[in-house]
This record gives structure tokens, C-alpha cells and sequence, in this order.
């Protein structure tokens, strides 16, 4: 039963975002985006051009030399060491075709095409690489720029902000990326330091990028910006357990005094709304606090040293959970409370058995963490 709503809740969430659901790598909304396409054009027109070649040679020679009746019953050569005689018959009858040995300009030809094609795809992606090859400056002010760290977790995003226009910010969110779209012709770059927590992941918003991976130990780079707002959306794509699939990523581009509202409002701690005092309490009280980050609420839950789980201080300014695969909305988040194996079989957080009344009460004191 609920299995059937939560397909329709995510039916909906595709229908009603459908119109902005654009993951084609050849719409490209980003310079970067537009060199990976620029590239895999050229790269199919060069390998389109050699397919059809061979495949012509191919069906050329099926329909040219197509074998005609045979000449005659075929007659087993009665010693394999003796050759058979040779025996000249007219053009055209014979079962074999001229034999050739060597032959040095077809050697030559066969040999240099290739090395030739294959210097030319190496140029072309080296200077792919360059274009898009994340160049980073330090964070200093009047750069405009976003320096974002990522942070790849079975199976979601964390997302810290580092600095913005060369002022720290020190704040997390969790799986809707924000960031400024560039305006009178200003670039606002975006700097994203991409870490694993675990395993291999990979970040791809194909309108914005190319793929990065996160890799455990290592740290990569990616760097993008846009001039177009709007959600663009994309997806882990490097196989990272069960719930890979359901690894989203959405990354909203605002113009900048948006973003910048946007930021000022995630930076403070979470509200403290006097009518859901009691329900505070009761979520407070749970296990929630081991893993998740209520900002403001204690100087030190244990979760902060840890960080496991999403930052809730603003979990209602998420248009989706659990890694954009259901809306957030009351209904789908008392859902995911009460069990959300349900909705992501083998997520790393456990149904805890709540009570409806405990259960009502903590989403409600969630629902007041705009
Ligand atoms: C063992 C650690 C752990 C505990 C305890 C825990 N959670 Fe979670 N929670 C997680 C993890 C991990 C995720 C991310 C799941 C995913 O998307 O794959 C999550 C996701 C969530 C989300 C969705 C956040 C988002 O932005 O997508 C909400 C809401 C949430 N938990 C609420 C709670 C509440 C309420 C409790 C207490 C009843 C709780 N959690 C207890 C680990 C935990
Ligand atoms: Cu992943």
C-alpha cells in the first residue's frame, strides 16, 4: 500500500517537474558542458565517418562479390602435401579471390589512418581537458565565486559551504546544491572539492559538467558556472551500492541576490517556534540526535563530531528528501520517520518504532525547521 503511494508521489514528482527534467549532455547549460558536448560531437562525427566507411566496404563487397551458383561439385584434395594444380579459370568463376603477400602501401595506409585518427581524438580531448580543467584561484573578495565542498555518502550529498565572494561561511545542507547564476555578463564560478565518505561515488549534472568522481582518500575538482537559472538534475554515476540508483542530485542556480538570501537565511541556526516546545523535547529524546544536526537546538549533539547523516537546521527549504527521490512534504516525511527502509531498502537509517504520537510529534517539530 504504501509502496503504491510512494510510486505515486514520485510519479508526481517527475510529472510535475517533467517540463525541467533536462539531463541531455547535447543542451548544454554551462562553457564547460558546451566543450564536453562540442567534443562528444566531434568524436561521433569522426567515428560515425569510419563506421560508414567500413560498413559500405562491407555491404559493398557482400553484394559485388556475392558467391553465384558454384562452379562445379568441390572435390577434397586427395594429398595435403602435394598442392593442387593450379588451374586458371575465367575472371569471375573462381572460389578464391587474388591472394595477396604483403604489400607495403596498404601496410603503410592501414597503419598511419589509424595512428592518424587517434592523434587527432587525443588533441581534441586534451584541449577539452584544458578548457574545463578546474583552475582555482584562492577565495578572495569580489570573486564572486562559490567554493563548495562535496562530500559523496551512501546514498546522498553533503554539501559544505566553504566561502562565497571570498567570505567563509562554515555552514552544511544536504542534497540540493544552490548556486548564483552569473549576471551583467560576470561569471559567478562555482568551485566544487569533491571527497567520499565511503565508497567510489560520481558527480554528474550533465547540463552543468562533466562526471568527477569521489573518490575515498583522494580529492577531485570540478569547476562550472552558468548563466541560466533554474533546477538542473543529474545523478551519482558511479555504482555505489544498493541505493545507487536512488543517488540524485539537484542543483538549483538563483540569481545572485536570491542565492544570497538564501545563504544568509541557511547560515542561522534553526528557529525556535514556542508552540512546538513539547515536540522538541520528544525529538530530542531520540536517537535522531546521534546522527542528524539540528543547528542551534544543542551546543554539541553528538552527531556534530560525527556527521552521518543530513543537517536538518533547514530540512523544510528542501524541496525533496532522501537525495531528491520523494517530495518533502508532511505526508512523504512521516513516511520516511516511520520507516525509511520502506522507502530506500537498505538506507543507513533504521525505522525506529515510534509511536504515532511521538511520531506526530517530531514530524511536526521537523515541519517547523523552515
Ligand atoms: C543511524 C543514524 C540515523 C539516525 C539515528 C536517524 N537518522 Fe535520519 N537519516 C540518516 C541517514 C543516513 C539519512 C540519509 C538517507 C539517504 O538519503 O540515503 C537520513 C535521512 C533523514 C531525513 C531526510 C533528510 C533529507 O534531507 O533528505 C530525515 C527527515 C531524517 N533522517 C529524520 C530522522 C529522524 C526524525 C530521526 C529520529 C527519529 C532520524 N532521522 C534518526 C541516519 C539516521
Ligand atoms: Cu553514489
Amino acid at each position: 500500500m504504501s509502496g503504491v503511494i510512494l510510486m505515486r508521489s514520485m510519479l508526481l514528482l517527475a510529472v510535475g517537474e517533467s517540463a525541467r527534467q533536462n539531463v541531455s549532455i547535447f543542451d548544454p547549460a554551462s562553457p564547460q558542458a558546451e566543450s564536453i558536448r562540442n567534443l562528444g560531437i566531434l568524436v561521433l562525427a569522426i567515428t560515425g565517418g569510419i563506421f560508414l566507411v567500413v560498413e559500405g566496404i562491407l555491404f559493398y563487397t557482400m553484394f559485388r562479390f556475392r558467391r553465384g551458383a558454384p562452379p562445379g561439385p568441390l572435390v577434397p584434395n586427395p594429398d595435403p602435401k602435394v598442392p593442387p594444380p593450379v588451374t586458371v579459370e575465367p575472371a569471375g568463376t573462381s572460389p578464391e579471390p587474388p591472394q595477396v603477400y604483403g604489400s607495403k602501401p596498404i601496410e603503410i595506409a592501414w597503419t598511419a589512418a589509424p595512428t592518424l585518427v587517434v592523434l587527432i581524438l587525443l588533441l581534441v580531448i586534451t584541449r577539452t581537458l584544458w578548457e574545463i580543467a578546474p583552475d582555482r584561484p584562492e577565495p578572495h573578495e569580489g570573486d564572486n565565486a562559490l567554493f563548495v565542498t562535496v562530500i559523496g555518502r551512501q546514498w546522498w550529498w553533503e554539501y559544505r559551504y566553504d566561502h562565497y565572494n571570498g567570505r567563509p561561511l562554515g555552514f552544511t545542507t544536504a542534497n540540493e546544491l544552490h548556486i548564483p547564476v552569473g549576471r551583467d555578463g560576470k561569471d559567478y564560478p562555482v568551485y566544487l572539492t569533491l571527497q567520499s565518505a565511503d565508497v567510489c561515488h560520481s558527480f554528474w549534472v550533465p547540463r552543468l559538467a562533466g562526471k568527477t568522481d569521489l573518490i575515498p582518500g583522494r580529492t577531485n575538482h570540478m569547476t562550472f558556472h552558468t548563466a541560466t537559472a533554474g533546477l538542473y538534475v543529474g545523478q551519482c554515476a558511479e555504482y555505489c551500492g544498493t541505493q545507487h540508483a536512488k543517488m540524485l542530485l539537484r542543483v538549483n542556480a538563483q540569481p545572485s541576490e536570491e542565492f544570497e538570501s538564501w545563504l544568509r537565511h541557511e547560515e542561522q541556526p534553526a528557529t525556535d517556534v514556542e508552540t512546538v516546545r513539547e515536540d522538541k523535547h520528544v525529538f530530542l529524546k531520540q536517537s535522531c540526535v546521534n546522527c542528524h544536526l539540528v543547528r542551534g537546538t544543542e551546543k554539541d549533539t553528538p552527531a556534530r563530531r560525527r556527521e552521518y547523516a543530513p543537517d536538518l537546521t533547514h530540512l523544510m527549504s528542501r524541496k525533496t528528501l532522501a537525495s531528491g527521490i520523494i517530495v518533502n512534504d508532511v505526508k512523504t516525511l512521516r513516511d520516511w520517520v516511520r520507516d525509511p527502509q520502506n522507502i530506500k531498502a537498505g538506507c543507513l537509517m533504521p525505522a525506529f518504532g515510534l509511536s504515532d504520537r511521538e511520531l506526530d510529534s517530531v514530524v511536526r517539530y521537523l515541519l517547523t525547521l523552515r
